[in-house]
């Protein structure tokens, strides 16, 4: 039986950027993922993902932002991959709403590019957007948008340039650590390592059930519209966005960047479900309400053409989880994206390398540190 450095289990948005970045630094690399490569099951599929650096979530994150953005340059340079279309973003509200006053502080704080726009100034500059006149909005040019499935087929394809095996449509029913290394079982074989990756996206509860998080795993679905004219949608002309209205939804839109049309969603509309349970269908009232709810400041959106679900895994505070597992030390976990992960990407697969081969990162990632989920402290248990 071979044995490896690492295992990586599930190989979407972060286990492939962690299977290549480990490979990269010489480890002997086995990533395993249940479907085939590039696939729309998981939360890694869709065309596309917003990236920003004017984080409203908070500061603590831009760090690891900026070095994302340049990791996805690099990525881009070494695949010859196009991955980022910066078009600029914009983050748009009542200007005393957590989606101002939170991308305004990080932007101040780490002097991230941008500018604040009343009403009037959003309208002359993007014509496709209508907003209340009491709604004002921070633009961020180096904001954008990287293609979900591309990120995972040039990791994968670093990963396999760099010695990386992996096996694809093989389900991990079982894994187990010890003092002296890691057994993993699958539909196909057991195969054994001295330290495991688990990057499980939406199987996070089945497969880290005793990690102490109350993970959520909620389907969201996304829209595609065609506008009856689609040229002021052009990348070269729309921004990405993130609205929220007076009532406390948040929608979040691109500009059209695939046949598909031009795609919208609802950051907080999903429902609760399980990866394997999850309900694909997209049913009548969801287009009627994604319809009125974006219709409200793009009016010019035109007709709903198709849509797919997907999936969320959120934490109990929306912050994600990535850190060596308080129980098994030879195990490193990066998961709970909470809707909001894919931008760091890149990064996070630094940060798994870090954890993996050096026992410790210096990017900043306490605020990722399951332990806060534990009011008694691991060490309790
Ligand atoms: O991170 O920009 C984002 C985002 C928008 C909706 C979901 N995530």
């Amino acid at each position: 039986m071979t044995h490896y450095d690492v295992i990586v289990i599930g190989l979407g948005g972060m286990g492939s950027a962690a299977a290549y970045r480990l490979a990269q630094r010489g480890q002997r690399v086995l990533g395993i993922d249940q479907f085939a490569p590039v696939h729309n099951l998981g939360s890694s599929h869709g065309g596309s993902r917003i990236t920003r650096q004017a984080y409203l979530e908070g500061p603590d994150y831009v760090p690891l932002l900026l070095r994302a953005h340049e990791l996805w340059d690099e990525v881009e340079r070494d695949t010859g991959r196009h991955l980022f279309t910066r078009c600029g973003g914009l983050m748009a509200g009542p200007p005393d709403s957590r989606t101002i006053t939170g991308s305004v502080l990080s932007a101040e704080k780490f002097d991230i590019p941008h500018e604040l726009l009343d009403a009037a100034e959003i309208r002359r500059r993007f014509p496709t957007v209508a907003p209340r006149d009491d709604e004002v909005a921070l633009y961020e040019p180096g904001a954008g948008f990287v293609s979900p499935e591309g990120s995972v087929a040039a990791h994968l394809q670093l990963a396999a340039r760099h010695g990386a095996e992996l096996h694809h449509e093989e389900q991990v029913f079982t894994w187990s650590t010890s003092e002296s290394g890691v057994r993993v079982g699958t539909t196909s074989s057991y195969y054994t390592a001295s330290r495991l990756v688990l990057c499980p996206g939406a199987w996070a509860p089945s497969l880290l059930a005793d990690l102490g998080v109350d993970f959520e795993v909620q389907r969201q679905v996304q829209y595609w519209f065609e506008p009856a004219d689609a040229a002021p949608f052009a990348a070269d002309r729309h921004p990405v966005y993130l609205w929220e209205t007076e009532q406390g939804d948040q929608f979040y839109g691109f500009p059209a960047h695939s046949p598909q049309g031009v795609k919208v969603a609802s950051h907080y509309a999903g429902t609760p479900c399980t990866a394997d349970t999850i309900d694909r269908r997209v049913h009548d009232d969801e287009v009627r309400a994604i319809t009125r709810l974006v219709g409200s400041r793009l009016p010019k959106l035109g007709t709903f053409r198709r849509a797919a679900t997907c999936l969320y895994t959120n934490t109990p505070d929306e912050d994600f989880v990535i850190a060596q597992h308080p129980a098994h030390p030879r195990l490193v976990v990066a998961c709970g994206f909470s809707g909001h992960g894919f931008k760091f990407v890149p990064v996070v697969g630094e940060i798994v390398a870090d954890l993996v081969v050096d026992g410790s990162t210096t990017h900043p990632i306490a605020l990722f540190d399951p332990a806060r989920f534990d009011p008694a402290g691991f060490d309790e248990r």
